[in-house]
């Protein structure tokens, strides 16, 4: 288990968030700070911190979040022009929030490297 996370709170409904999936297993929600006109976060229920974290048992859970991604952003008329997703690990990774989520970014051509604006003025 990880420490409590904003996102642990966003789970337990204590803070509010603009949710746009949920089921057993995974919550998806829009990032508050969106980088592109589609930026949503889908996160495990479970308490999974980083990328280094993910075990053996967390195989279901993780391969649903990459499920509901996809299904998000057929949903959001992404799948044709494409979309990037993303998972940010510990400080080098720029992971901010210590709850294991992926990004769904889309909405226009986002270029490469990603965020690259964000990292000029870091
Ligand atoms: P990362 O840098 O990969 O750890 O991304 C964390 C993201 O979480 C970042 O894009 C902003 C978003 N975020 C942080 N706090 C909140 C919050 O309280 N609500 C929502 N909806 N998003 C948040």
């Amino acid at each position: 288990m990880s420490a409590d996370t904003i996102f642990g709170k966003i789970i337990r409904r204590e803070i509010p968030a603009d949710i746009q999936y949920e089921d057993d297993l995974v919550l998806a929600f829009n990032d508050v700070n969106p980088q592109a006109p589609v930026h949503v976060l889908i996160i495990p229920k479970k308490p999974i911190a980083t990328m280094n974290d993910i075990g053996e048992e967390d195989r279901l859970v993780v391969g649903h979040l990459f499920h509901v991604a996809a299904k998000l952003a057929a949903e959001k008329g992404l799948a044709q022009d494409g979309y990037r997703t993303v998972i940010n690990c510990n400080e080098h990774g720029g992971q901010t929030v210590y709850h294991l989520h992926v990004h769904l970014i889309g909405g226009k051509p986002l270029g490469w490297p990603p965020f690259t604006e964000r990292l000029k003025t870091a």
